[in-house]
């Protein structure tokens, strides 16, 4: 089990997974904090929905991977002296800061679905940070390891190989393999490569099967350990609730306004003020960053109709910020492109009901394409920025 063969396909697939998340990653990192030279489309409806439950589920499948490569790596891990050279110590540095770097991606993704979070650190930037610090050790230890992982890939799975290069280790491991696949002889004890290669892909389909139902609505009724499984007020799932938020009195309040600011000074809507102005309504899903997303039927302004009021330029950002007093999603940035949208809501209705508190009653902002955390939800007011 212990041979180059194995563990350079795991590594492979490893890689790919890897390679994956960390685009995916960091596009979601880009849509967040957008740069001024990020240009971020609104087509399709779903783009996030899919990047991001891409990012999840290739991250959950690339749990069986990481655990079966260093299954096969392990020996190498405790070679005795632990170091031989300078450059031997480097190299051992170097795999430290890979496999450390690579588990921290992985259990704090995990945990971050979960909403557990037994750390003290803000998740979004150190999840970030670290993927840099993965991508590059991955990209050192692809190139050290080249010709290793060339060998490993060329030679075939199930035969004894004449090529076992492997710091002389497989040497004890290999050569039963044929006994091995009928079942008989020494063998037997062992499985076979092809075997454990093929259990350690159920083992990544199962657990991906087991959490998409999260984000691909079929699969809800397998999907056992999907954290966000469509329950929730009008069919769609809550991240925030209108309680933790402290909004409740707030957003009941008949007394309720919706201030608007820009170039062309202020004014302010009633909820009635909202809904008997052009409704518009959009099938738009709500995709959370923790890869769970929920289509549903928004009804309410548009927003460039609410921001022409106050005379609103066409290459303006708008801000939108909640009832909600403290944080860190109490408010987002439109960018102008979203802003002239036809899709861009201030929605007051889901399937045609008034918006139930948990999803921003009276009034919240949904666009598409963009993740959840920028939905910001109970609205309070809107501001042209320029
Ligand atoms: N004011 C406010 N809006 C918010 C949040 C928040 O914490 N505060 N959470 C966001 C997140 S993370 C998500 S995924 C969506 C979820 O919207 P829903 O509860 O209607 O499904 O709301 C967004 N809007
Ligand atoms: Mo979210």
């Amino acid at each position: 089990m212990h041979d180059e063969r194995l563990s350079a396909r795991l590594g492979l697939w490893l890689g790919i997974a890897f390679t994956v998340c960390f685009l995916t990653g960091l596009l979601s990192h880009l849509v967040q904090h957008p740069p001024s030279w990020f240009w971020y489309p609104t087509r399709p409806v779903a783009l996030y929905r899919i990047t991001q439950g891409v990012h999840v589920l290739a991250g959950i499948a690339a749990i069986p991977l990481l655990l079966a490569k260093l299954y096969t790596v392990y020996p190498k891990l405790f070679t005795w002296p632990p170091v031989r050279s300078v450059l031997h110590a480097a190299e051992r540095a170097s795999l430290l800061v890979l496999i450390g770097s690579a588990f921290f991606e992985l259990v704090t993704g995990l945990l971050n679905i979960a909403h557990w979070y037994p750390w003290g650190f803000f998740f979004p930037a150190t999840h970030y940070a670290i993927a840099w610090v993965a991508v590059g050790s991955i990209v050192v230890h692809v190139g050290a390891k080249l010709p290793i992982i060339r060998r490993g890939l060329a030679a075939p799975l199930d035969g004894a190989g004449a090529d076992d290069g492997y710091d002389g280790m497989s040497e004890e491991l290999v050569g039963s393999d044929a006994a091995s696949e009928t079942g008989t002889g020494a063998g037997a004890r062992t499985p076979s490569r092809r075997a454990f290669l093929r259990a350690t892909g159920l083992a990544s389909f199962v657990a991906v099967l087991a959490t998409a139902g999260a984000t691909v609505p079929w699969l809800r009724r397998v999907s056992v350990l999907a954290v966000r499984d469509g329950d929730g007020p009008q069919g769609v799932p809550i991240n925030k609730t209108a309680e933790s938020a402290g909004v409740i009195e707030a957003a009941n309040d008949p007394a309720w306004q919706l201030t608007v600011s820009g170039p062309g000074g202020e004014v302010t809507f009633s909820l009635a003020d909202l809904q008997t102005m052009e409704q518009h309504t959009a099938e738009l899903p709500i995709a959370c960053v923790e890869g769970w997303s929920a289509l549903g039927q928004w009804t309410g302004v548009r927003v460039r109709d609410v921001v022409a009021r106050v005379g609103a330029p066409p290459d303006a950002d708008v801000r939108f910020e909640s009832l909600q007093s403290g944080g860190l999603y109490r408010s987002s940035v439109l960018p102008a492109r979203h802003v002239r949208d036809e899709l861009s809501l201030v929605a007051v209705a889901l399937y045609g009901q008034p918006l139930d508190i948990q999803h921003g009653f009276p009034a919240r902002l949904i666009t598409a394409s963009r993740p959840g955390v920028l939905q910001t939800k109970w609205l309070s007011r809107i501001t042209v920025l320029s």
